[in-house]
């Protein structure tokens, strides 16, 4: 696992993989947070394109051109918003970095970013949210040696506390 996960603080839409993780809502036609930021540094053919994609259920993804990012790829996945926790939305939020995860396998994407899904507007808690993340990726990583690199870029600087006391010597700090 040693060198295929790496941590970053700050902003996702300068980084350079191969994708980026959108951390979008059902419609995927742009919103606050992190959707807004890449919406605005994608350019307008990104909600364009997006027009087409059908919207994605909560723990679904969908995957878009990166239009003006440094990312050839956007995925588009949908967190829970949280409801107090029991409203299966641990599932969900597995679910959201799955299915990125399966969809990077499925284009030949190799290096992949991922913002803290859900922990913004969404509510959800981080240090909850980061377990789920973690062990999600690192799972996936031990059954798919196509995806080489796995960024967690966090903003916050909770989200990075946590990230980093979680993942420990785990992860290559970055960027
Ligand atoms: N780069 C990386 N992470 C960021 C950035 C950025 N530029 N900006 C914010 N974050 P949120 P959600 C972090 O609210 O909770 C939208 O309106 C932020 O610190 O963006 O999944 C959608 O359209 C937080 O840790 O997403 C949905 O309606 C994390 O991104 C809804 O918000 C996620 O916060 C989705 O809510």
């Amino acid at each position: 696992m040693k060198g295929r996960i790496a941590l970053v603080k700050g902003d996702i839409t300068r980084i350079q993989a191969d994708a980026i993780v959108n951390a979008a809502n059902p419609n995927l036609l742009g919103g606050g947070g992190v959707d807004g930021a890449i919406h605005a540094a994608a350019g307008p053919e990104l909600r364009e394109y997006c027009r087409t994609c059908g919207g994605a259920r909560p723990g679904e993804a969908k995957i878009s051109p990166g239009f003006r990012l440094p990312a050839k790829y956007i995925i588009h996945a949908v967190g829970p918003r949280w409801q107090g926790g029991h409203r299966g939305e641990a599932e969900i939020l597995r679910q959201a970095y799955l299915n990125s995860l399966r969809l990077a396998s499925e284009h030949g994407i190799k290096t992949i970013a991922f913002p803290n899904i859900s922990t913004g507007i969404y509510g959800y808690p981080k240090e909850e949210a980061a377990r789920i993340a973690i062990s999600t990726v690192k799972e996936y990583l031990e059954n798919h040696p196509e995806i080489e690199r796995v960024i967690f870029v966090t903003y916050d600087d909770e989200n990075y506390r946590i990230y980093k006391r979680l993942l420990g010597d785990e992860a290559e700090e970055a960027g």
